[in-house]
This record gives C-alpha cells, structure tokens and sequence, in this order.
C-alpha cells in the first residue's frame, strides 16, 4: 500500500503519518488543543460539554488512524466481507467504548482529573445515539461490537436519521413525545460528501428489442434521489480492527434539482422539491414489533437496499472477479424484512443492468442473502400494498411477480396434490388490495433463515412458517440464539463487579471469552468475596435511588429490593400484569397487622419504557403506573414497603444505570410471544436474579444457570391456543384476586376508572388475549416466593454469584462466531499489529 506514494515522498508522509496519543500528557495536549482551535474555544471557561468534546475528538484520532488500517488490511485481503443490513441501530453513548477500546481510559481519568474533571460527568454529556426502537435495534449494536472484537470484515448498513426515538417525557402521568434532534454536534461520524449514489422512485418500465435483437427491459424516469454516505468508526475489544458503520442521508439529487437554472419563480419550489428528498432520512418510525404500512417508510426500506447494494457492488467490482464469485466475496444478513427489497434489487441489477440469465442472477441472489426473523407476533409481520409498489418501485413488482410464479411452479410440481398450498405461500396475498408478505419474499430469496432463540426457532418452525419447511427441508432454517456485548453490559455499565471478577479470575480475558466467567464458581463460598459482590449492588442501587430522585422526585431506600421491568411498552411482554400485580401487593399491605408488616421484605417496583405514539393500550399501562405510584408512594400505611416508580425515557445510557442496580427483573411475555429478549441475559449477568415465563432466551437462560436459580412461572407455550379457544368458547373465570384488583381501580382508587377501563375490558371482555388472568396466581405465588428467598441474603448473593459464572453462552461473541460459521462460511481476518497490546481497561 505504501508503495503507491512515489519514492521521493516517502520519506515525508511518513515522518508526519499520524500515530495519535499514547500517554497521558498527550491526551491532555490533544484535548486542549481540539477545544481550542477545532472548537474554538477559550480555555477559561470550558464547561463539561467542552471537555466530553475535546476528549471525543482526541479519541476520534485515535480511531481514525485504526480504522483506516483495517480498511486498508481489509481491501488489500479481498476476502468475503459480511454486510449487515439494519433500519436500527440502537449504539448509545460511544465515549467510554472508544476508551476502552484504544485502551487509554486510565490515561483519560487521570489527564481530565488534572483538567478540573471527573471522568463519570464528562463521559455523561454525550447524547445517545438512539436510531432505533428496541431489542432489534440494539442487537444490531451488540452485533457491530462482537464483529469488530473478533476480527471480521464487516459493515453495518443503516440510515442516518436526523431524528432517533423520541425523547419520552411524563407529564401528569401521562406519556408525552419530544422530537430527539441529536446531530448538533457528532463527532462520532464522518461525511462522505464523495460517496454518493442516486437512487431511483417512481417513473415507468420499457420492455423492448433493441437494434440487436435483444430484449431490454428499462425503468425509465421518476425521480432521483441521493443517498450521501455518513461513516461511523466500529471499534473492537483488544485488537486494533475499528470497522465501519455506513449510514445514507438522503438529499435533493443534483442532477434534478439545478437551483441555477430556476427563475426566481421557480425557486420555491425547487426548496420545497428539496426538503422533500431529506424527509426520507429524517425520522426513525417509532413502532417496535409493529408493521403500519406507511408510503415514507417503504421509500425508506428501499432508498438505503438501492444505496446499500450498488455500494456493495461497487466495491465487489473493484476485484475484476466474474459475478458468480459474488457469493464468495459477499454476505448480506438481512435484520429481519426491513432490508427484503435488497433482494429484489439485486436481481434486478443482475437481470436488466447486467445481462444475467434469470435463473444464474436468482442463484447468486439466494446464496448471498440470509434472513433473520425477530417476531411471530401478526401484527408486526410486513406487508406491502401492491398498488403501493406498484407506484412507487413499477419494476420491482414485476420482479416480485416473477419470483413468485417460478417459486409457485415449483411447489407446484413438488405438491401437485396439494391445491390450497399455492395460495398459502404465495408471496402474494389476495386481500383487498393485494399485499406482498414480506417474510416469503425473504425465506425465498435467501440460503439460510434463522430464529433468534431455540423455542422461537422452533415455533417458525412449526407455525408461521411450516409450508416452508416442508418445501425446502429442514436445513433451511436454524437458530442462532441472540447475545449482548459483555465490553458495554458488564464492563462499562458496571465497573466494580468486572474489576472484582478480574481480580479473581487474574485478568480481563473473560472479556473476550465469557466461559472464563465460570471460574467464578469456585468463589461461592469466600466470605469475602461475596460480601463485596453484595456491597457492588448495594452501591449500584444507591446510584439509581439517586438517578430516580432526581428524575422523578420520589425517594426509594436502597435497602429495599429493586424490582425492574424496562423494555418497550407492549400487551405481549404484560407490563399490565405486573401493575395489576403490585395492586394486588398493595392491597395485601393494607389489610396486614403491623406484625405481618414487619416481616415483610421492602419492594420498589420501577417500570420503564416508551410506548409507539399510536399505540393507545401502552400509554394507557403508562398512566396505570404512574398513577398507582401517585397513590401507594403517599400512603403513609405503606411507607418503605412498597414504593412504585416509572422513570422517564428508558434508553441505552439509562439502561446502563439501571440493568446493574436490580435485585430481580421481569421478563413474563405471554408464553410463545418474546422472540428471544436480550435484557434478560443483561440482567443476569449483572447479578440480579429473574421472574419470568418459560419464553425466549429464557428457557436457554435456565437451562445455563440452573432452574433453582430462576423464578419461573405461568402457562407453557404449548398451551396458549387452547386457552385462548377457551375463552371465547368455554367458560372464562377471572382469577377472584385479579378481580378484587379490577375493583379496586373501578372504585376510582387510582383517579378516574374511565381511563383504564380498556385495560380491563381486554381482560373481562375481549378475551384475554395475552393470558392475564390465567397467569396471575402463579405470578404473585411466585412473587411471595421471591419475598421469602431474598430474606436469606446469604443463599440470594450465592444465587447471584452462580448465575454469573453460568451465564458465558450469552455473549455476542459466541453469536457472531455462529453466524460466520453457520450462514456467512467467513472465517476472521487475523491482525498481525495486535502485538501492540492494549491495557485493556
Ligand atoms: C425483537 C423481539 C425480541 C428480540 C429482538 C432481537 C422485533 C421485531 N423483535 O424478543 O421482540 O430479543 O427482536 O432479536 O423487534
């Protein structure tokens, strides 16, 4: 690579190659000068908010330098590069990640200390990066992290929108949405004003023969839109291998909106043609688990497949290798079918751009995608109206169309017997208007489909997806059970307790190959050892009790047990059953002796998370929180025994307070229902125990860490159908508690019954879909159980302390290992500097 700068110069550039800041006086030279002349700003009052920028930009020089190596390593190997094609990427804060990954944080603490600063509140002015919604998003995150630890060439693709989630604000109980402008200042991200692609909506398709005789197939016209590429450094753990994250912003396409050559009567328009482009990338759609359907939202999918593709392409052709490599050079995973259009992009690249025999293009299309399902809930599966793509993509409808008679010819041949087959898997569904199943158009067009925990594996398996399996085979479809980053989940968020592990395992190699973790086991009974573990969570719930106190006013004893639930507001994960559950608590409170109140274990129950802004039953759960807190927080016949807290705007950073400070977390989706969760594995692993039913990762979860150490409860999966038949069909009873809680809230307990008279009506009168009342007796039994083993706080830390040391399966790492084995046949790429050994720390 070196060799391309002529000889006479060589000397030059690389006396003045960049190597960036290796000690701690050179950090501290580097940050001043960046808030001095990058920032152009007077040393004599720099606030925090100069300090987070200036050490971000001393860091970012850092990075850069690795990233531009791993990319010049990764062009110079041309080896298979896997690409992740993601609408969500839920990174949060990047800061304290790029320290440790440089290894230089040591140096950092103490240089900001000798510049006035604590390391903690710098690292805290730094908005969170929240371009996505939930789980989905965030394992996307977590995915970035292991690939880049582990060496392999990857980019992530996703788009760079102007606003992520909402900023969740409660007022009066209720939910309120504040636009989330986070790109005031990023230095995070670079923009490649050169790296631009026009992507093409609308317009029309010619079908002709040309002056050779060949037959041409043309989408003509419409409009152009442009994608600028905007690069994120994706460090990894303990190598130099900083990957890229790429990211389109869509603008006005040059070529189409020449300001020059409108009048000034035209100018207007031209300003408004403009902003119409940017709309593209400018919101994130707030739904998880969730499909709407929305015109924006399909351009979105399709501007950043069109952008992400010719991309790909781009660089594939750099190689000069013949298009039947492409699959060897190129792996795409699509996070679930959000991404699906890629594939028929690719085909038509293939087909009309260049000149592929259909059946050869749709066998280098197949082996290159992989499809990621994340759901079976109905409501979030996507499907498009064809009258919609037929306006917006005309030729990828066609497209569409082909595929869907080859592939139904085939079945058809294979099933001949089998008449109402066609019309099941047709990718086609004959609604009114026709719609296009998403998910079919995935399983078809790629070589793996993969669940994200064993049970749900094996539910799409044998529900949503049993016409599939029976025609491709079993082998199609397989499992890779999801994982978290334990760099962010355990080392960042919780320091103490991976630098209490690290001085009992002799390193901090268990943050590269999690399984050390189990040498923890033969720590169980060390006195001292188990004091300090209880004495860590101890401090990390003093830290939310503070956080709580000043976002919500309301003060909690850290003594009590932290009963958590954070994660997206929805009916399926029974945010309501563990209200109605605390109700129920309350109520018994009230009715006990000051004897029986005496015994019992104190309980702050917090809730948090954000609910879809159209979604009216989550915001209505909401209010029933809060409202219920108003209540029991000012009941002086309760005080410590019971406090109920929702805090506002649960997000990444938030997440990283809150995850290492709970005692038990709740994770009681209605059996069958939670693809996998994530937050579970991140709660165990910070030491706290779980309440939960035998769904998702969960089961896996168990399995690990050993049944005596988990609080399970409720009804299995295999049973959910006939339950709910049984509703509808056979005699209903309400379980009497759950009643008596009913009660409660209609007597106007909590303020207005009329405003949560949907959240019992689903229950008492629309059949309760999601197994409310069928669960609540064992989840309060399980409750009291939970009651009674955390009095023995000595058999609770030994709980706490095996469950950790069992819980190495869960890394991502172990995940991403799978997926290059299993679906991406990619091996990492070694790097040869890593003998530059970083601290670590
Ligand atoms: C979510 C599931 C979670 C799972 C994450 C990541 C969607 C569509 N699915 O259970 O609900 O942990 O995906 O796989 O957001």
């Amino acid at each position: 690579v070196e060799s391309s700068i002529p000889e006479p110069q060589r000397e030059a550039w690389k006396k003045y190659s960049a190597t960036g800041f290796k000690s701690k006086d050179d950090f501290q030279k580097e940050t001043v000068r960046h808030i001095e002349t990058t920032l152009a700003r007077s040393l004599f009052n720099c606030d925090e908010k100069a300090a987070y920028s200036g050490t971000a930009l001393a860091f970012r020089d850092r990075l850069i330098i690795d990233w531009n190596k791993t990319q010049q390593r990764q062009t110079f190997a041309d080896q298979k590069r896997i690409y992740y094609l993601s609408l969500e990427f839920l990174m949060g804060r990047a800061l304290d990640n790029a320290m440790l990954n440089v290894g230089l944080k040591t140096a950092a603490k103490e240089g900001l200390g000798e510049l006035g600063f604590r390391i903690e509140d710098v690292i805290q002015q730094e908005h969170d990066a929240a371009l996505g919604n939930g789980g989905l998003g965030r394992l996307a995150a977590c995915f970035l992290d292991s690939l880049a630890s582990l060496n392999y060439a990857a980019w992530g693709y996703g788009l760079r929108y102007r606003y992520g989630i909402f900023k969740q604000e409660i007022e009066n109980g209720y939910q309120v949405e504040i636009p989330d402008y986070w790109l005031d200042f990023n230095p995070w991200e670079f923009p490649r004003n050169d790296v631009t692609i026009d992507v093409q909506f609308y317009g029309w398709v010619n079908k002709y023969t040309d002056d050779e005789g060949k037959q041409i197939t043309s989408w003509q016209d419409g409009e152009i839109v442009t994608a600028v590429a905007y690069d994120v450094p994706i460090p990894g753990y303990g190598t130099a291998t900083v990957n890229n994250l790429r990211l389109w912003s869509s603008k006005a396409s040059a070529g189409e909106f020449d300001f020059a050559k409108f009048n000034s009567g035209e100018y207007e328009n031209a300003v408004a043609d403009e902003q119409r482009a940017e709309t593209i990338s400018a919101v994130l759609y707030p739904n998880d688990n969730m499909d709407r359907g929305k015109e924006l939202r399909l351009k979105q999918q399709y501007f950043w497949c069109a952008a992400s593709l010719h991309d790909i392409i781009r660089r594939f052709k750099k190689s000069k290798r013949p298009w039947k490599d492409f699959p060897e050079q190129v792996a795409i995973q699509l996070n679930d079918t959000h991404p699906t259009l890629a594939i028929v992009e690719l085909q038509r690249i293939l087909v009309d751009l260049e000149g592929i025999e259909w059946n050869a293009a749709w066998e280098i299309v197949t082996k290159t995608f992989g499809y990621t399902n994340h759901t079976v809930l109905p409501e979030a599966l996507e499907k498009w109206s064809v009258p919609l793509i037929q306006h917006l993509l005309p030729r990828h409808l066609q497209i569409i169309y082909d595929i869907n008679l080859y592939f139904l010819q085939q079945v058809e041949r294979r099933f001949p017997k089998d008449r109402d087959m066609l019309g099941r898997v047709s990718i086609i569904e004959e609604s009114q208007p026709k719609t296009v199943r998403m998910a079919y158009l995935a399983i078809i067009g790629s070589h793996k489909v993969n669940g994200v925990a064993e049970l749900h594996s094996d539910l799409i398996k044998t529900t949503i997806f049993k016409d599939f399996v029976k025609i491709y085979g079993p082998d199609k479809f397989t499992n890779v059970t999801n994982g978290i980053t334990p760099r962010r989940w355990l080392h960042q968020a919780n320091p103490r307790l991976s630098e209490l592990i690290a001085s009992k395992l002799g390193s901090y190699e268990f943050l590269k190959d999690l399984t050390l973790l189990n040498k923890l086991e033969n720590f169980v009974d060390d006195k001292d050892f188990k004091k300090e573990w209880a004495e860590i969570k101890y401090a990390n719930k003093v830290r939310l009790a503070q956080h709580i106190l000043s976002a919500t006013g309301i003060s909690v004893n850290p003594k009590a047990l932290f009963d958590v639930q954070v994660k997206r507001i929805h009916e399926y994960k029974r945010q309501q059953l563990n209200i109605f559950g605390v109700i129920h608590r309350y109520l018994a409170i009230k009715n006990m002796s000051a004897e029986e109140r005496k015994k019992l274990a104190p309980r702050v129950s917090i809730f948090g998370g954000k609910a879809a802004p159209g979604y009216w039953m989550a915001k209505t759960i909401i209010h029933l929180v809060n409202k219920v807190g108003d209540v029991v927080n000012n009941d002086k016949d309760v005080g410590d025994l019971l406090k109920v807290v929702f805090i506002p705007d649960y997000n990444v950073s938030k997440a990283e307070i809150i995850i290492p400070a709970s005692d038990i977390s709740e994770h009681i989706s209605t059996a069958g229902t939670e693809a996998s969760g994530t937050s579970n594995m991140k709660f165990v692993l910070n030491g706290g125990l779980v309440i939960g039913t035998l769904d998702g990762a969960n089961i896996e979860i168990t399995r690990e860490i050993g049944e005596q150490n988990v609080f399970l409860f409720g009804n299995l999966s295999e049973d959910v159908e006939d339950l709910r038949h049984n509703h509808f069909y056979g005699n209903h009873q309400i379980d009497p508690e759950l009643n008596k809680v009913f009660d409660e809230i209609k007597k106007g307990t909590f303020g207005d019954e009329g405003a949560f008279s949907s959240l019992v009506s689903a229950i008492l009168d629309h059949g309760d879909y999601y197994l409310v009342s069928d669960d609540f007796n064992s989840y309060c039994k399980t409750q009291d159980l939970i009651d009674e083993t955390y009095k023995n706080q000595d058999e609770w830390v030994s709980k706490s302390i095996t469950s950790v040391a069992r819980m190495g399966f869960f890394t991502s790492d172990r995940c991403i290992n799978e997926y290059a084995d299993s679906i991406w046949n990619i091996e990492p790429l070694q790097v040869k500097e890593e003998a530059e050994v970083r601290s670590r720390t």
